[in-house]
């Protein structure tokens, strides 16, 4: 072999593979690169918009695929358009995608490889990066909860890997044992920003170590080294479920985006690069080894360049998509037909945590693969106890202790979805889902409008003040989420109604943000009904009725309505407890305030940006001529919630709301 590796800049090692094997990853790496020849040619003529190169890294996306079997996942970036090729996709599919076309697979909402699709079992990237490495955990969990033997490759370049995600990801595979290839690209850039200034360790897969994780280098521009390698490790990983973090070594030969240029990169780097070209070399050896003629190359080129053609002919002759007002938004949320599951006369006098409890416990019996996440959920039973005794009813598969990694969470909770495990996630505090916001609000909230992939996720969120508990154990933060299409958003003030909803948001298949408030968890009481039942969304329950006034609230201030109130039995109120605020109840606060010509909108959150400000203007615009007063609201102060209680009583908006209310009467 030493003339063979004169002659070639890269060490061909070809083990067991015949020729025909060797043969097809040839040509599976050409139809990438040639693709992207013809896309630099029609970016140039202004006929796509922006192009990722994965030029000189084909090998690693070939090789890792063909390394995989069809009905495993792949989640790859943005220069892994051979994962794509590999899978098979057809190329008119793909060109469609990038056109924004309806055959491709975002009816034009998202661009480039920003799309997945369950046909080719491939879960493209959000470009924040990192959320894929975490969404992969939960992927392979749910390979690990069905027996099924499977791997999961997700890749990241070395840039992503300095986000917190990759770590967290990382840690929860190690912990849980699940069986994820980590497959970094090291090709010395992110963006502009060289390897020294990403990381200051020798090799990133040195950094396995520390999550107790089995790594592996591969250089990535040899085609028969990663797929031998790659598929060796995938096999291993089959037969003995586990993480494994590989890194390639291999090198970005055009820019960031093709716009970018690569000034800042020393050329000197870029020629020897060059002599590593994966293609090229790889094209050389087959040839000096006879096994692919000067004829059947050009057979073969010529066979691409054909497909490409004629691809591109049939996505640039479809129709553009006419965007109809309807359909947008109809598929931001999967569609969910509500079934009333009726309660029966048996009831129990509970408190509010109570019927969480049960409630969540009866949904586990009903969907037997509902998995529940969280920090300390399992043995310890949450630190509400909300969870209390699970672990020895559903068994720790299904009752999860989680790493303190809000973020890989989420994502893991998004994985599950993906692979059709439901889930519900725990967050110790409301406050707490800061960690873990981003794939809340870019991956839950946007899968189904991006690609049609619901989010099978509820989030529990013990929040609210009262409790004396400061700025970061006391914040209701329902507004964040409320505000992001893709959410839905439940806010029960009574055992009955957190029940029952607790109940339907886990049949939902779409997302929902479930708040908890920790300060009525003990303090409310209600006859409730012992066994199952269901509550639809988007119903608001009307309280009290009376021609006066309309108080709207949900969560603790309907108590804090309640109890003004019974201080003022003279004062005749409609009180609208809105129980979900996405979907929100509209005609429910309309029927009323045209009936009452006066609303006033309480709530525990500050004012600005809060809830009470959008219900304000609805009422405004469909209830202008009802009117007999300006809509008032009552919110908390303008500043983080405070510890002291002296505090807390100033800051929330309870200690407000009978002098507004009068106000608002006498107008
Ligand atoms: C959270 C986030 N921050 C910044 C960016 C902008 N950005 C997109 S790709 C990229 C570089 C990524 O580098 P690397 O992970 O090494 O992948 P490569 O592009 O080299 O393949 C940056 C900074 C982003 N998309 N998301
Ligand atoms: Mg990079």
């Amino acid at each position: 072999m030493s003339e063979t590796k004169s002659l070639f800049n890269i060490d061909y090692n070809i083990k067991d593979l015949d020729s025909s094997e060797l043969v097809q990853l040839y040509k599976n790496m050409l139809k990438p690169r040639m693709i992207e020849e013809k896309m630099l040619i029609l970016l140039r003529q202004g006929k796509i918009s922006k192009w990722f190169s994965g030029i000189g890294q084909e090998a690693i996306s070939v090789g890792v695929t063909m390394s995989m079997r069809k009905n495993e996942y792949m989640l790859p970036m943005h220069r892994n358009l051979g994962v794509f090729t590999t899978r098979e996709i057809p190329l008119h599919r793909l060109f469609a995608q990038w056109q924004g076309k309806a055959s491709g697979f975002t009816k034009g909402r998202d661009r480039s490889f920003h799309f997945g699709t369950q046909e080719y079992k491939i879960v493209g990237m959000i470009s924040h990066l990192g959320p894929q490495l975490g969404v992969a955990d939960g992927i392979a969990l749910a390979s690990n909860l069905k027996s099924k033997n499977e791997v999961t490759a997700v890749f990241t370049g070395e840039g992503g890997t300095s986000e917190g995600d990759f770590h967290e990801a990382l840690n929860v595979a190690s912990v849980w044992n699940l069986p994820v290839m980590f497959c970094v690209e090291n090709n010395g850039y992110g963006l502009s920003t060289p390897t020294s200034e990403q990381y200051n360790c020798k090799d990133i897969a040195d950094r396995a170590l520390g999550y107790g994780m089995e790594s592996h280098i591969i250089d990535g521009n040899n085609i028969i080294e990663v797929y031998t390698k790659v598929r060796d490790i995938a096999e291993s990983i089959r037969n003995m479920p586990r993480p494994v973090l590989i890194e390639f070594k291999t090198f970005r030969m055009r820019g960031h985006e093709e716009a970018s240029g690569t000034k800042y990169v020393p050329q000197d780097l870029i020629d020897t690069w060059a002599k590593k070209d994966p293609v090229v070399n790889f094209q050389s050896f087959l040839k000096e080894e006879s096994l692919l003629t000067e004829e059947e190359e050009v057979v073969i080129k010529e066979g691409i360049l054909k497909e490409i053609n004629e691809s591109l002919d049939i996505a640039y002759n479809e129709e553009v998509i006419v965007s109809s007002v309807t359909e947008e938004l109809n598929d931001v949320y999967q569609t969910f037909k509500y079934k009333e599951v009726k309660s029966n006369n048996k009831t129990e006098e509970v408190r509010l945590i109570d019927a969480i409890s049960d409630g969540l416990k009866q949904s586990m019996q009903r969907h037997s693969d509902l998995v529940i996440m969280g920090q300390d959920v399992a043995e310890y039973g949450g630190v509400f106890k909300i969870t209390d005794g699970f672990v020895e009813a559903f068994g720790k598969d299904r009752v999860r202790n989680t790493p303190i990694c809000e973020s890989a969470i989420v994502e893991a909770a998004m994985g599950l979805s993906i692979a059709g495990v439901k889930s519900v996630v725990e967050m110790q505090f409301a406050d707490f889902v800061t960690s873990g916001f981003n794939p809340v609000v870019n991956y839950l909230a946007k899968s189904h409008y991006r690609w049609n992939q619901n989010a099978d996720v509820v989030l529990r969120m013990p929040c609210g003040g009262g409790v004396a508990a400061g700025p970061f154990h006391s914040q209701t933060n329902e507004a964040w989420f409320t505000k992001t299409p893709g959410l839905k958003v439940v806010y029960p003030a009574f055992p009955y109604d957190a029940k029952g909803l607790l109940a339907t948001a886990i049949n939902d298949p779409n997302p929902v943000l479930f708040f908890e408030h920790k300060g009525l968890y003990r303090s409310i009481r209600q006859n409730v009904p012992v066994d199952y039942y269901t509550l639809p969304f988007g119903k608001a329950s009307v309280l009290r009725e009376g021609k006066d006034v309309t108080i709207i609230a949900y969560g603790a201030a309907v108590h804090w309505a309640l109890e003004t109130l019974e201080n003022n039995e003279n004062i005749q109120a409609d009180v609208i407890d809105l129980r979900t605020l996405q979907p929100l109840d509209t005609e429910a606060i309309y029927a009323s305030v045209r009936k009452t010509g006066k609303a006033i909108i309480l709530h525990e959150d500050s004012l600005f940006g809060g809830i009470a400000s959008d219900i304000s203007a609805l009422i405004m615009e469909h209830c202008f001529e009802y009117l007999d007063a300006p809509v008032k609201r009552v919110a908390s102060m303008e500043t983080p919630i405070p510890f002291i209680n002296q505090l807390e009583e100033q800051y929330l908006a309870k200690g407000k709301f009978e002098v507004a209310l009068k106000d608002l009467l006498a107008y």
